[in-house]
Order: structure tokens, then sequence, then C-alpha cells
């Protein structure tokens, strides 16, 4: 299927470079509002148009989509599969695992159909030390059953050939969201699952019990034993996504929780007991961390499936003083903002922020701050061709200069656009 696939790939990158070239000559202009205020197919329409700030001149971004027909692809991330140092990229469909082999981006499936409908979330760490790269998956994915469904498994990359053995863990309902993260600073990650609500509550408010925050310890013998787990939390709602940050300490991963109570942190004491605490206000959906001029900046999308960019800014007393962090408006003219990530896109030493959005035409923009965290660039990557669920950032080919991964919604697809940013 690749394979037939690989002319009419051929030509349709020859289309999109040729289009990319167009596109970085809308670059160097003001972002026109009509640019993102196509009709609306689904979500809140933006209530405002795209910030009046110029596009960084300076970047250049080749697209090359490496799979279509995807169906939704609910996640996308980067590891290295094969173990040859290059880092491949890993995506799930509703029924599909695969990665993609760096650098000729062959397909190779792990799971197909296995797993009960959808996959949702996944997690690449060798689970079982066996020196290849494994998968932890989240599946049956229903955002409106919160009594049943939610399944948490893991999958073992064989030695040979590509089909990978599927391994239960657990269950919770909503299953949302899976990270890796060192919680309690032993040097071996933990399995952290955040589902999207609490047990039994119901649409439109889902009040009621929390979304559980869980860590889970991967045992000895991962698929053999029953994996311990630790409640993190259970008083968040809509707690639309969880990313691993070490802010207050250097010596563990903290998790940051986007949800509709605001920003929160969450540390585990070397007695194993986790402490709370608020940074941001809002109702956030989305939440990376990156920095500028060597500063915190938490970057949220507001509110979920919502409109806004934000960022929320290291207080002047540091990531560990008790103060909220300031919040910093970028943009409101998302449609269906879904997802977001860091990377220093120019080679200026500070990160830029990437984000995308799923309704309407789709799209990804990266936009530059200064260091209040303040809008200085936004440039427009992709307004045709991604309508996105999620983004990954990795430096594909090794030169310095991070590549963005997406894969969407509607549009079915993978796709890395290639950083051909000029050295500075
Ligand atoms: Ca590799
Ligand atoms: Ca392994
Ligand atoms: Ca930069
Ligand atoms: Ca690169």
């Amino acid at each position: 299927m690749y394979s037939a696939g690989m002319s009419r790939l051929r030509l349709c990158l020859f289309a999109l470079g040729a289009s990319l070239l167009l596109g970085a000559g809308v670059v160097a202009r003001a972002v026109q509002p009509g640019q993102v205020a196509a009709p609306t197919q689904r979500g809140p329409a933006p209530q405002t148009s795209a910030p009046a700030v110029p596009g960084n001149a300076a970047l250049r971004f080749e697209r090359q989509e490496i799979r279509s027909k995807f169906g939704v692809g609910y996640a996308v991330t980067t590891a290295d599969m094969n173990g040859d140092g290059r880092p491949d990229v890993v995506a799930i469909s509703g029924t599909q695992l695969v990665w993609y082999e760096n650098p000729t981006w062959r397909e190779h499936v792990l799971l197909e159909g296995q797993t009960p409908k959808d996959n949702v979330a996944l997690a690449p760490l060798d689970i079982d030390g066996d020196g290849r790269t494994d998968v932890a998956v989240g599946a049956a994915w229903n955002p409106r059953n919160t009594a049943g469904g939610g399944t948490l498994h893991w999958v073992r990359q064989p030695t040979t050939g590509d089909a990978g053995s599927l391994h239960d863990i657990s269950s919770e309902p909503t299953l949302h969201r899976i990270r890796w993260a060192d919680v309690d600073g032993r040097g071996r990650p933990e399995l952290i699952v955040a589902p999207l609500h609490g047990r039994g509550t119901s649409p439109p408010e889902w009040n009621g019990q929390g979304a559980r925050l869980m860590a889970f310890t991967v045992p000895a013998r991962p698929a053999a034993e029953a994996w311990p787990l630790q409640v993190v939390d259970d008083t968040l709602h809509i707690l639309h996504n969880v990313t691993p940050v070490r802010l207050t300490r250097t010596d563990r991963d903290e998790l940051l929780t986007a949800s509709r109570e605001g920003l929160h942190l969450f540390t585990r004491g070397d007695d194993g007991a986790w402490t709370k605490r608020k940074l941001g206000e809002g109702a956030p959906g989305e939440i990376k961390v990156g920095k500028v001029a060597g500063r915190w900046l938490l970057a949220t999308v507001e509110p979920w499936h919502g409109t806004s960019v934000v960022v929320y800014r290291e207080p002047s007393g540091g990531a560990a003083a008790s103060q909220l962090w300031p919040r910093v408006s970028l943009d409101g003219s998302l449609q269906g903002g879904h997802a977001l990530a860091w990377g220093d896109m120019d080679g200026d030493r500070d990160d830029d922020l990437v984000a995308g959005w799923r309704d309407g035409t789709g799209g990804v923009v990266v936009y530059g701050m200064g260091p209040a965290g303040e809008l200085r660039t936004r440039t427009p990557v992709d307004l045709q061709g991604m309508a996105t669920e999620d983004i990954a950032v990795h430096d594909l080919d090794g030169d310095g200069r991070p590549e963005i991964i997406a894969s969407g919604r509607r549009t079915s697809n993978v796709v890395i656009y290639w950083n051909r940013t000029a050295a500075r």
C-alpha cells in the first residue's frame, strides 16, 4: 500500500513544495484574517481575527506527508524504534499503532485492530528492558462513557518482524493522555495516565467526581505482573492534558495539568505524598512548557478545544515562588485549538511555540515571543492541509533545527514539516 502510493506522494510533495514556496511569500507579510476565518465546520467560531504581527521571515518549512488516509491521527510522537540512533515517527489512528522509519519513512505496523476502538494515546519506552523500544497505548476511547471503556496496554516490539504483542495493564473510563515521567526520581519513568473526566460524570458540565490522575510503576516482569498504581489526584475536571516538567525540582519530574480549574503543578515528595499547587487561572485544555530568555513559559490552549493560545510567564520570584503566573494572551483566532509544542525553530536559542487547530480549514502556526512572553511573530506553516490533532517537535535529520511533526483528524494524515530555516 505504501509503495503503491509513492508516486502519488511524490507528486503531492512536489505540489506541496510549490505551495510552500508560495506560503513563504505569505509568511513575510502580516497574517490576513481571512486565512484562518474559513467557514466553521464544527466547534465555536473564533471571536477575533489573527493578531496583527508579522511572520518570522527567516523560517522555512518543507512539507512531507508520510501517511494519508490514516483515519483520525489521535497522537504522534518520536522515538528510536529500531535502535539505529535516528529518531523515528510513531503514531496511532483509531485502529493502528505504526512507526515510520527514519530516513525512508517506511511504515511498520505494530498493532492493527487488536485494541478496543479507538486508540487515543501512546508513549514509547523500552518497557521490558530488552533494548528495543516498546509502546504504551491507551484505547477504548469514548469521551462520553464515564462508566466503562478506557483501556491501558503496552505493546512489546518483537526482535524480528513488525507485529507487536499486546499486553493489558489497566482501565479507566475516558482514559485520554499517557506520558512517561520519572516522578519519584529513581531513574526509571512511571506511566502517567490522565482520563478526561471523573467516573460517573455527564455533559455538559462533567461535575461530580474528578478525573483520576494516576502513576503506574513498571514491574520487574511487565508482561506477567500487575502494575502498581498510585492516584496522584482526583480533584480536577475536564483534565485535557498533562505534561512532565522540572519547574521546582531538578531530581524528578513534576506534572503540570490543564483542566477546568486552571494550571496545576503536582510534585511527589520523598515520602510518596503529592503536593498540588495552582500556577495559573483560566480553563486550559492543552499545556506544554518552553523557555524564552532563560525563563519558563507555560503555553495553553483555552478553553478546552478553544480559540486562544495563551502563555503563563514565570514570575519574577522564580518558579518556586508561591504566586500565580501572569497570563499573556497570544492569539484568539484558532478554531478548535488542539496541539502545542515548543522548539527553537529559528536558532536564536529561545524556544518558539508551535500550535495547531483542527476545525475550519485546520492549521499549524509558529509563534515567536519576547522575554515577557509578548507576541512578536506569527508564522503560518500550513493553513490548508492539517486539521491538527497532535504535534511533536524533534530534529529528525540531526542538522540542529527541529522539525514539526503533526497528525490530523479530518485530514487523516501524518506530516513532517522539515525545518529548512537557514543557520544563523
Ligand atoms: Ca531509528
Ligand atoms: Ca523492549
Ligand atoms: Ca527561537
Ligand atoms: Ca532538522
